[in-house]
Protein backbone atom coordinates (compact mmCIF):
# COMPACT_ATOMS: atom_id res chain seq x y z
CA UNK A 1 0.00 0.00 0.00
CA UNK A 2 1.25 3.60 -0.79
CA UNK A 3 2.53 5.87 1.88
CA UNK A 4 -0.77 8.30 1.16
CA UNK A 5 -2.87 5.53 1.46
CA UNK A 6 -1.27 4.39 4.81
CA UNK A 7 -1.74 8.42 5.80
CA UNK A 8 -5.35 8.88 5.20
CA UNK A 9 -5.77 5.78 7.59
CA UNK A 10 -3.89 7.34 10.37
CA UNK A 11 -5.29 10.47 9.33
CA UNK A 12 -9.03 8.99 9.63
CA UNK A 13 -9.17 7.08 13.08
CA UNK A 14 -10.73 8.35 16.13
CA UNK A 15 -8.76 9.44 19.08
CA UNK A 16 -10.08 6.47 20.79
CA UNK A 17 -7.87 4.27 18.55
CA UNK A 18 -5.98 1.04 20.00
CA UNK A 19 -2.68 -0.53 19.49
CA UNK A 20 -0.70 -2.43 21.07
CA UNK A 21 0.99 -5.90 21.47
CA UNK A 22 -0.10 -9.19 22.86
CA UNK A 23 2.00 -12.28 23.12
CA UNK A 24 0.64 -15.46 22.79
CA UNK A 25 2.36 -18.04 25.41
CA UNK A 26 2.46 -21.00 26.47
CA UNK A 27 3.72 -24.75 26.05
CA UNK A 28 3.52 -26.00 22.97
CA UNK A 29 0.71 -27.41 20.50
CA UNK A 30 -1.95 -25.02 22.95
CA UNK A 31 -2.76 -23.53 19.72
CA UNK A 32 -0.96 -19.96 19.78
CA UNK A 33 -0.74 -20.26 15.87
CA UNK A 34 -3.97 -21.56 15.22
CA UNK A 35 -5.36 -18.53 17.37
CA UNK A 36 -3.52 -16.04 16.06
CA UNK A 37 -4.79 -17.28 12.43
CA UNK A 38 -7.94 -17.43 13.12
CA UNK A 39 -8.23 -14.04 14.42
CA UNK A 40 -5.98 -12.31 12.10
CA UNK A 41 -7.94 -14.26 9.23
CA UNK A 42 -4.82 -15.77 7.24
CA UNK A 43 -2.92 -18.35 7.73
CA UNK A 44 0.59 -16.19 9.12
CA UNK A 45 1.53 -18.98 11.12
CA UNK A 46 2.03 -22.61 10.16
CA UNK A 47 0.00 -25.09 12.50
CA UNK A 48 0.56 -29.05 12.60
CA UNK A 49 -0.33 -31.45 14.96
CA UNK A 50 3.24 -31.86 16.41
CA UNK A 51 4.77 -29.68 19.54
CA UNK A 52 7.49 -27.29 18.54
CA UNK A 53 6.04 -25.91 15.08
CA UNK A 54 6.79 -22.52 15.62
CA UNK A 55 10.42 -21.49 15.59
CA UNK A 56 10.49 -18.00 15.26
CA UNK A 57 8.54 -14.90 16.88
CA UNK A 58 5.79 -14.03 14.01
CA UNK A 59 3.74 -10.98 14.30
CA UNK A 60 -0.08 -11.23 12.88
CA UNK A 61 -1.47 -8.52 12.79
CA UNK A 62 -5.73 -7.58 13.34
CA UNK A 63 -6.95 -4.08 11.48
CA UNK A 64 -10.62 -2.52 12.40
CA UNK A 65 -11.78 0.89 12.06
CA UNK A 66 -11.32 0.84 16.24
CA UNK A 67 -8.00 -0.80 16.72
CA UNK A 68 -5.01 -2.48 15.45
CA UNK A 69 -3.91 -5.46 17.56
CA UNK A 70 -0.69 -7.02 17.08
CA UNK A 71 -0.69 -10.25 17.78
CA UNK A 72 3.05 -11.48 18.78
CA UNK A 73 2.95 -15.55 17.92
CA UNK A 74 5.99 -17.23 19.77
CA UNK A 75 7.65 -21.16 20.54
CA UNK A 76 5.95 -23.44 23.09
CA UNK A 77 7.60 -23.16 26.20
CA UNK A 78 9.68 -26.42 26.74
CA UNK A 79 12.51 -28.20 28.05
CA UNK A 80 15.46 -28.79 25.48
CA UNK A 81 18.83 -29.33 25.54
CA UNK A 82 19.54 -28.44 22.05
CA UNK A 83 20.60 -24.84 21.18
CA UNK A 84 17.65 -24.34 18.66
CA UNK A 85 15.35 -25.41 21.69
CA UNK A 86 16.93 -23.23 24.28
CA UNK A 87 16.75 -20.37 21.23
CA UNK A 88 13.26 -20.55 20.94
CA UNK A 89 12.31 -20.31 24.53
CA UNK A 90 14.66 -17.40 24.99
CA UNK A 91 12.07 -16.00 22.21
CA UNK A 92 9.37 -16.30 24.10
CA UNK A 93 10.34 -15.35 26.83
CA UNK A 94 11.52 -12.04 25.51
CA UNK A 95 8.14 -12.09 23.07
CA UNK A 96 6.89 -11.43 26.71
CA UNK A 97 8.74 -8.83 27.98
CA UNK A 98 8.27 -6.75 25.19
CA UNK A 99 4.12 -7.14 25.27
CA UNK A 100 1.56 -4.41 26.24
CA UNK A 101 -0.93 -7.91 27.04
CA UNK A 102 0.59 -11.09 27.82
CA UNK A 103 -2.11 -14.07 26.69
CA UNK A 104 -1.07 -17.32 28.20
CA UNK A 105 -2.56 -20.44 26.73
CA UNK A 106 -3.58 -23.76 28.01
CA UNK A 107 -4.91 -26.85 26.15
CA UNK A 108 -7.92 -27.85 28.17
CA UNK A 109 -8.46 -31.50 26.46
CA UNK A 110 -4.84 -32.05 28.51
CA UNK A 111 -3.91 -32.49 31.91
CA UNK A 112 -2.78 -28.83 33.74
CA UNK A 113 0.58 -30.77 34.31
CA UNK A 114 3.47 -29.40 36.19
CA UNK A 115 5.05 -28.01 33.22
CA UNK A 116 1.88 -25.62 32.96
CA UNK A 117 1.55 -25.00 36.32
CA UNK A 118 5.09 -23.74 36.48
CA UNK A 119 4.71 -21.95 33.67
CA UNK A 120 1.64 -19.74 34.64
CA UNK A 121 3.20 -19.25 38.10
CA UNK A 122 6.54 -17.87 36.36
CA UNK A 123 3.86 -15.61 34.50
CA UNK A 124 2.51 -14.28 37.53
CA UNK A 125 5.49 -13.95 39.92
CA UNK A 126 5.31 -10.45 39.35
CA UNK A 127 8.44 -9.95 37.60
CA UNK A 128 6.24 -8.97 34.55
CA UNK A 129 3.55 -6.68 34.96
CA UNK A 130 1.78 -6.35 31.98
CA UNK A 131 -2.41 -7.37 32.42
CA UNK A 132 -3.15 -11.19 31.94
CA UNK A 133 -5.52 -12.50 29.57
CA UNK A 134 -5.83 -16.59 30.38
CA UNK A 135 -6.90 -18.87 27.52
CA UNK A 136 -8.31 -22.13 28.16
CA UNK A 137 -8.28 -23.47 24.42
CA UNK A 138 -9.98 -26.49 22.46
CA UNK A 139 -13.28 -26.31 24.28
CA UNK A 140 -15.11 -28.36 21.24
CA UNK A 141 -13.30 -31.10 22.36
CA UNK A 142 -14.35 -30.90 26.04
CA UNK A 143 -17.76 -31.76 28.43
CA UNK A 144 -19.19 -28.60 29.19
CA UNK A 145 -19.16 -29.51 33.14
CA UNK A 146 -15.55 -30.31 32.60
CA UNK A 147 -14.46 -26.89 32.08
CA UNK A 148 -15.42 -25.28 35.62
CA UNK A 149 -12.98 -27.03 37.27
CA UNK A 150 -10.27 -26.39 35.49
CA UNK A 151 -11.40 -22.57 35.08
CA UNK A 152 -10.84 -22.38 39.24
CA UNK A 153 -8.09 -24.06 39.25
CA UNK A 154 -6.23 -21.26 37.23
CA UNK A 155 -8.00 -18.78 38.88
CA UNK A 156 -6.62 -20.22 41.99
CA UNK A 157 -2.68 -20.03 40.44
CA UNK A 158 -3.47 -16.59 38.63
CA UNK A 159 -6.12 -14.52 41.00
CA UNK A 160 -5.13 -11.63 39.19
CA UNK A 161 -5.24 -12.12 36.20
CA UNK A 162 -7.95 -9.78 33.88
CA UNK A 163 -9.82 -12.54 32.18
CA UNK A 164 -10.08 -16.11 32.05
CA UNK A 165 -11.62 -16.84 28.36
CA UNK A 166 -12.39 -20.71 27.36
CA UNK A 167 -12.16 -20.73 23.32
CA UNK A 168 -12.08 -22.70 20.78
CA UNK A 169 -9.53 -21.65 18.38
CA UNK A 170 -10.27 -23.77 15.42
CA UNK A 171 -14.23 -23.20 15.51
CA UNK A 172 -14.07 -19.72 16.22
CA UNK A 173 -16.09 -19.60 19.30
CA UNK A 174 -15.41 -16.70 21.95
CA UNK A 175 -13.25 -15.38 19.82
CA UNK A 176 -14.93 -11.83 19.85
CA UNK A 177 -14.29 -11.88 23.60
CA UNK A 178 -11.20 -11.71 23.56
CA UNK A 179 -10.28 -9.41 20.92
CA UNK A 180 -12.61 -6.97 22.91
CA UNK A 181 -11.08 -7.85 26.42
CA UNK A 182 -7.25 -7.65 24.75
CA UNK A 183 -8.61 -3.75 22.99
CA UNK A 184 -9.55 -2.62 26.30
CA UNK A 185 -6.09 -2.87 28.06
CA UNK A 186 -4.36 -1.79 24.79
CA UNK A 187 -2.99 2.14 25.02
CA UNK A 188 -5.06 4.33 22.67
CA UNK A 189 -2.95 4.89 20.07
CA UNK A 190 -2.85 5.42 15.73
CA UNK A 191 -1.88 2.00 14.28
CA UNK A 192 1.87 0.98 14.01
CA UNK A 193 1.46 -0.62 10.90
CA UNK A 194 -0.30 -0.28 7.48
CA UNK A 195 -4.00 -1.63 7.78
CA UNK A 196 -3.27 -4.26 4.55
CA UNK A 197 -0.69 -6.00 6.71
CA UNK A 198 -1.44 -9.01 7.76
CA UNK A 199 2.32 -10.00 9.09
CA UNK A 200 6.19 -8.57 9.27
CA UNK A 201 7.07 -12.47 7.83
CA UNK A 202 8.42 -11.72 3.75
CA UNK A 203 6.96 -13.82 1.01
CA UNK A 204 10.66 -15.61 1.65
CA UNK A 205 9.81 -16.87 4.92
CA UNK A 206 6.12 -17.54 4.58
CA UNK A 207 7.58 -19.94 1.71
CA UNK A 208 10.30 -21.27 4.10
CA UNK A 209 7.79 -21.90 7.16
CA UNK A 210 5.06 -23.68 4.59
CA UNK A 211 7.72 -25.74 3.42
CA UNK A 212 8.48 -26.90 7.17
CA UNK A 213 4.45 -27.03 7.39
CA UNK A 214 4.24 -30.11 4.55
CA UNK A 215 7.93 -31.70 6.74
CA UNK A 216 6.17 -31.66 10.01
CA UNK A 217 2.91 -33.06 8.57
CA UNK A 218 4.71 -36.04 6.52
CA UNK A 219 7.68 -36.66 8.64
CA UNK A 220 7.65 -38.71 12.18
CA UNK A 221 9.61 -38.91 14.77
CA UNK A 222 12.88 -36.63 15.53
CA UNK A 223 12.93 -35.84 11.51
CA UNK A 224 10.82 -32.81 11.90
CA UNK A 225 12.62 -30.94 14.73
CA UNK A 226 15.98 -32.00 13.16
CA UNK A 227 15.14 -29.87 9.58
CA UNK A 228 15.37 -26.03 8.92
CA UNK A 229 14.61 -24.75 5.63
CA UNK A 230 16.78 -22.28 3.65
CA UNK A 231 15.09 -20.27 0.88
CA UNK A 232 18.11 -19.96 -2.42
CA UNK A 233 16.06 -18.22 -4.71
CA UNK A 234 13.15 -16.19 -5.06
CA UNK A 235 12.20 -14.68 -8.22
CA UNK A 236 8.92 -12.67 -9.16
CA UNK A 237 8.14 -13.44 -13.17
CA UNK A 238 5.58 -12.53 -15.21
CA UNK A 239 3.64 -15.95 -14.39
CA UNK A 240 3.89 -16.13 -10.69
CA UNK A 241 7.05 -16.81 -8.32
CA UNK A 242 9.32 -19.16 -8.58
CA UNK A 243 11.24 -20.52 -5.62
CA UNK A 244 14.20 -22.60 -5.12
CA UNK A 245 14.53 -24.40 -1.02
CA UNK A 246 16.72 -26.51 0.64
CA UNK A 247 15.38 -28.83 3.15
CA UNK A 248 18.33 -29.17 5.95
CA UNK A 249 18.52 -32.26 7.88
CA UNK A 250 21.00 -32.98 10.50
CA UNK A 251 21.46 -36.23 9.62
CA UNK A 252 22.66 -38.39 6.86
CA UNK A 253 19.79 -40.87 7.71
CA UNK A 254 17.55 -38.49 7.31
CA UNK A 255 17.91 -37.73 3.70
CA UNK A 256 16.61 -40.83 1.72
CA UNK A 257 13.31 -41.20 4.39
CA UNK A 258 12.47 -37.33 3.63
CA UNK A 259 13.22 -37.75 -0.83
CA UNK A 260 11.40 -41.20 -0.36
CA UNK A 261 11.05 -44.24 -2.53
CA UNK A 262 11.88 -42.70 -5.58
CA UNK A 263 11.52 -39.38 -4.89
CA UNK A 264 7.81 -39.65 -3.89
CA UNK A 265 7.64 -37.99 -0.38
CA UNK A 266 9.56 -34.84 -1.77
CA UNK A 267 7.28 -34.75 -4.80
CA UNK A 268 4.02 -34.61 -1.63
CA UNK A 269 5.90 -31.89 -0.30
CA UNK A 270 6.38 -29.94 -2.72
CA UNK A 271 2.92 -30.39 -4.10
CA UNK A 272 1.25 -29.35 -0.61
CA UNK A 273 3.27 -26.86 -0.16
CA UNK A 274 3.26 -24.93 -3.97
CA UNK A 275 -0.89 -25.33 -3.00
CA UNK A 276 -0.94 -23.63 0.09
CA UNK A 277 1.81 -21.08 -1.40
CA UNK A 278 -0.89 -20.37 -4.71
CA UNK A 279 -3.57 -19.65 -2.17
CA UNK A 280 -1.76 -17.39 0.19
CA UNK A 281 0.51 -15.48 -2.58
CA UNK A 282 -2.44 -15.92 -4.76
CA UNK A 283 -0.47 -15.99 -7.90
CA UNK A 284 0.89 -19.07 -9.72
CA UNK A 285 4.35 -20.78 -7.67
CA UNK A 286 7.43 -22.73 -8.97
CA UNK A 287 9.03 -24.39 -6.41
CA UNK A 288 12.48 -26.37 -6.57
CA UNK A 289 13.25 -28.44 -3.61
CA UNK A 290 16.50 -29.79 -2.85
CA UNK A 291 17.58 -31.92 0.81
CA UNK A 292 20.93 -31.05 1.95
CA UNK A 293 22.79 -32.75 5.15
CA UNK A 294 24.60 -30.41 7.45
CA UNK A 295 25.33 -32.36 10.85
CA UNK A 296 23.81 -31.23 13.97
CA UNK A 297 22.92 -27.45 12.47
CA UNK A 298 20.29 -27.27 15.64
CA UNK A 299 22.92 -27.52 17.72
CA UNK A 300 25.42 -24.78 15.94
CA UNK A 301 25.03 -21.05 16.78
CA UNK A 302 26.53 -20.12 13.24
CA UNK A 303 24.39 -21.92 11.90
CA UNK A 304 21.64 -20.83 13.87
CA UNK A 305 22.39 -16.94 13.36
CA UNK A 306 22.63 -17.91 9.62
CA UNK A 307 18.69 -19.50 9.26
CA UNK A 308 17.57 -16.54 11.38
CA UNK A 309 16.61 -19.08 14.76
CA UNK A 310 19.17 -17.11 17.07
CA UNK A 311 17.08 -16.22 19.53
N1 LIG B 1 -9.91 -29.38 18.58
C1 LIG B 1 -9.14 -28.28 18.53
N2 LIG B 1 -7.88 -28.36 18.08
C2 LIG B 1 -7.15 -27.22 18.06
C3 LIG B 1 -7.66 -25.97 18.50
N3 LIG B 1 -6.69 -25.04 18.36
C4 LIG B 1 -5.62 -25.69 17.84
N4 LIG B 1 -5.89 -26.99 17.66
C5 LIG B 1 -4.98 -28.01 17.10
O1 LIG B 1 -3.86 -28.14 17.98
C6 LIG B 1 -2.68 -28.46 17.24
C7 LIG B 1 -1.58 -27.48 17.57
O2 LIG B 1 -1.95 -26.20 17.10
P1 LIG B 1 -0.87 -25.02 16.91
O3 LIG B 1 -1.64 -23.78 16.60
O4 LIG B 1 0.20 -25.44 15.98
O5 LIG B 1 -0.28 -24.95 18.39
P2 LIG B 1 0.91 -24.03 18.94
O6 LIG B 1 0.57 -23.66 20.34
O7 LIG B 1 1.14 -22.90 18.00
O8 LIG B 1 2.12 -25.05 18.93
P3 LIG B 1 3.72 -24.72 18.88
O9 LIG B 1 3.97 -23.83 17.72
O10 LIG B 1 4.31 -26.07 18.69
O11 LIG B 1 4.09 -24.13 20.19
C8 LIG B 1 -3.09 -28.44 15.75
O12 LIG B 1 -3.36 -29.77 15.34
C9 LIG B 1 -4.37 -27.61 15.76
O13 LIG B 1 -5.25 -27.93 14.70
C10 LIG B 1 -9.02 -25.93 18.96
O14 LIG B 1 -9.57 -24.91 19.34
N5 LIG B 1 -9.70 -27.12 18.97
MG1 LIG C 1 2.81 -22.39 16.90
Amino acid sequence: MSDESEENFSDRVSEEFRCGTVALLGRPNVGKSTLMNRVVGTKVAIVTPKPQTTRHRILGIYTDEMRQLVFVDTPGIHKGTKQLNRNMVRIAYAAAQEADVLVIMQDVTKELDTGTRKLIERFADGSLTQPRIHVLNKIDKIRHDALLPRLQAVQALDPDAVAYIPLSATKGTQIDALVKTVTELLPQMPPVYDPDWFTDQSQRQLAAEYVREQVFLAMHEEIPFQTAVDIEGFHETAKGVEIEAVILVGNDRHKPMLIGKGGERMKMIGTSTRLGLEELFGCKVNLKLWVKVQTDWFDSPARLNELGLNG
